[in-house]
């Protein structure tokens, strides 16, 4: 049934997958395995596509519902790309997105492409996790699972309700999930605190080696496929590097440098008010106007170069106006 009536397509369909962007962070995995676990109150069997992910999200539940055989033969009658910019961002998911009968993507990307038959898309809402909340909210049983996902999700892309894209809404959607008991010391200290040893000491590293553009105010860190070996680091373990290289004063962007283990090389934007979408943008990738990301296949420190004089060109432009 081709509808843009998310629940009525549920109904009728067989087989539906549910999908998050790569890399999955904290609001791809709670707003993911939240939505599964609504399907399955609905008596769906969700298969859920997600890219193995930290440690500290493994309490959200759901998990249960993750797809581990192949893909290949994954023809389903619906596909939910969930905090989800563009298909390329799905991975390898994007294949089986192309088999499906309907897809609808729920997200809050500006950059978002309305790459799915349904887009319902929020660049003002805090998180996909707030969008998925807005949209089940009346439509199952809001149990504590379901709600300390959602909670996660909200939690990790507003990092901890302190992002200008916290809304007034996001306090109200928060404090509705408390209603129902979700453990918020809890939550806060897995989702924003936990480290694993590695990932402290390559945060310790990417620290150590912070550079400060004083004339323009833009903070950045490179770190190295040799820093990651050298802390034991996973492809992961940069997470939320980028944003405390903003704390340095005088900071207007912040960028994180990551050569991964494969040799690609991640760029991680942060901004106080450029808007580093449109830089990320320039080397193909997006996000938010405060915060986005690429991934471009050139050594760092070309890549680093290449980076900075972008910045700081969009800086002068927004300067310019
Ligand atoms: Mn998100």
């Amino acid at each position: 049934m081709y509808t843009n009536n998310i629940f009525d397509a549920i109904a009728n369909a067989e087989s539906i997958v549910v999908a998050g962007h790569t890399s999955p962070d904290g609001d791809a995995v709670g707003s993911v395995l939240a939505f599964a676990q609504v399907l399955a109150q609905k008596g769906k069997t969700p298969k859920v596509l997600l890219e193995e992910y930290a440690e500290r999200f493994n309490f959200i539940k759901g998990s249960e519902y993750l797809y581990k055989g192949d893909t290949d033969s994954l023809k389903p009658d619906i596909f939910f790309a969930l905090d989800c910019g563009d298909k390329e961002r799905l991975g390898s998911a994007a294949q089986v997105f192309d088999r499906a009968g309907i897809t609808y993507n729920i997200d809050h990307h500006i950059s978002n492409t309305g790459f799915a038959d349904f887009n319902t898309v929020n660049a003002g809402a805090s998180s996909a996790s707030e969008i998925v909340y807005e949209i089940i909210k009346d439509k199952c049983e809001l149990n504590l699972d379901i709600a300390a996902a959602i909670y996660s999700g909200i939690v990790y892309d507003t990092s901890g309700f302190k992002h200008s894209s916290t809304s007034k809404r996001t306090h109200e959607v928060a404090g509705e999930l408390v209603e129902l008991g979700v453990d918020t010391a809890f939550i806060h200290s897995k989702i924003l605190y936990e480290h694993t040893a590695s990932q402290l000491r390559l945060k310790g590293r990417a620290l150590v080696n912070t550079c400060f553009d004083e004339e323009y105010g833009i903070t950045y860190s490179v770190i190295t496929k040799t820093d990651m070996e050298l802390c034991g680091a996973k492809n992961g373990d940069t997470d939320g590097i980028a944003e405390y290289l903003l704390n340095v004063r005088g900071t207007s962007v912040a960028a994180l440098i990551t050569e991964k283990t494969d040799g690609a090389v991640k760029i991680s934007l942060r901004s106080k008010k450029y808007d580093v979408n449109k830089v990320a943008a320039l080397f193909g990738g997006g996000g938010h106007r405060l915060a986005s990301g690429a991934t471009i296949a050139v050594p760092p420190e070309q890549a680093r170069e290449k980076l900075i004089a972008a910045i700081k060109d969009e800086m002068e432009n927004e300067d310019r106006k």
